[in-house]
């Protein structure tokens, strides 16, 4: 029935809600939601679903050749996504309503060496407010990789579901073992969220995405949800494809299962991604030790009050962060001076972006790039 996940006394403040996204395309982030739906995560922690495997991160530098790095990257990439798309509603329910990020938050963490797979650590920034854009950086240094990005949503409505299309995108560099570098783009796919009559929001996987390595290997990556009379939800199906004009010396290969839980190797049959087994959450230093900017201590009054439904205290907390950012960019256009960012600089164009680009041309000619500073502080190896 619709509304059957709704508190009772809330059904009509939901029933507004899903109007008012009916009706506001764009950004619902500044959206004011139904308490029961409030998650007390920040979206700039959510750059830490990347790496929640960080063994698999790792080992992408022990492939032997282009096709094999080619083949551990994208095997990394599908064992993320149930951790981006489908943990809130496993730790909360449902997909909820992440805080809307102030511009210059924070989020800091790392993945201890474990086994010799090396430090991995992160960096995370609000770089815009409006619109919310998250700029990262995950680095395993000792392994030599690097994935850096920065992540807006556009959202819109279609068929009773809210679509994200994601903007932005992902770069990854592996430092090879003669001086060499590898680069891969990484593509972002469109979400559906569904469920939201019931009040019960979850994530579907639509259309491909794609990563575009510098060698001339390409992952295609097609996603599915259930069907109308067959499909298993949040399926996919990848095509890895070598460069064009190598011959017939390679092949090409494909895997096929759910992103969730596994897949395998079409033509062999053999284990390809399985992710039923535990994940590693990010190592987060305790909120005392956090300075003013940093999301869990930023955050801390309003996550306590939406954590033990005391939303009266949430929303007070949440009213005097806002105000006090409103009250900083009164005061900057005043002194006509403007937010300086800590750890990354924009810039309108992306060389890396546009020369993998130009390989496939299955991307817009540009895009703009937030670069790291190589300014983050010195993570502690537990
Ligand atoms: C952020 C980047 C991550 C992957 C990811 C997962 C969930 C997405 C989130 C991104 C962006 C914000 C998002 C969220 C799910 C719901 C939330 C689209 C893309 C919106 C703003 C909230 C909608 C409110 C309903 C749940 C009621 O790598």
């Amino acid at each position: 029935q619709p509304g059957d996940a709704v508190p009772a006394s809330q059904k009509s403040t939901w029933t507004q809600f899903i109007k008012s996204i009916a009706n506001v395309s764009g950004d619902l982030s500044s959206l004011t939601a139904p308490p029961f739906i409030l998650s007390p995560v920040s979206l700039t922690e959510f750059p830490a679903y990347w790496c929640e495997r960080p063994d698999l991160f790792a080992t992408i530098a022990e492939g032997k050749t282009p096709e094999d790095r080619a083949r551990r990257v994208l095997k990394w990439f599908i064992s993320t996504l149930k951790g981006q798309y489908t943990s809130r509603n496993e730790t909360m329910g449902s997909e909820k309503k992440p805080l809307n990020p102030v511009l210059g938050e924070l989020f800091y963490g790392h993945w201890p060496d474990r086994d010799g797979r090396g430090l991995t650590t992160l960096v995370v920034e609000q770089v815009s407010h409006h619109p919310p854009i998250t700029a990262y950086h995950i680095a395993n240094p000792s392994r030599g990789i690097t994935l850096q990005g920065h992540n807006a949503q556009k959202t819109s409505f279609s068929g009773g579901n809210i679509i994200v299309k994601q903007v932005g995108h992902a770069t990854l560099t592996v430092s090879l073992r003669d001086g060499k570098k590898e680069d891969y783009l990484i593509t972002l796919p469109r979400l559906r969220i569904e469920g939201l009559w019931y009040g019960s929001p979850y994530i579907e996987l639509t259309e491909s995405s794609y990563i575009q390595s510098s060698s001339g290997w390409l992952s295609t990556i097609k996603y599915q949800g259930k069907g109308y009379f067959s499909g298993k939800s949040h399926s996919f199906k990848a095509d890895l494809t070598p460069p064009i004009g190598s011959g017939s010396s390679y092949r090409a290969s494909s895997f096929e299962g759910q992103w969730n839980t596994t897949s395998k190797n079409l033509r062999t049959g053999a284990v390809f991604t399985d992710v039923t087994g535990p994940k590693e959450e990010v190592t987060v230093g305790p909120v005392d030790d956090q300075t003013e900017w940093e999301s869990r201590r930023l955050w801390h009054k309003v996550a306590k009050g939406i954590r033990e439904s005391d939303f009266e205290t949430a929303a007070r907390e949440k009213g005097r962060i806002e105000n006090e950012q409103r009250q900083r960019r009164r005061d900057e256009a005043t002194a006509g001076t403007t937010w300086e960012l800590k750890h990354f600089t924009h810039e309108d164009d992306d060389p890396l972006y546009e020369r993998l680009g130009r390989l496939f041309k299955l991307v817009p000619p540009t895009e703009d790039v937030y670069v790291f500073k190589n300014n983050g502080p010195t993570f502690e190896d537990a």
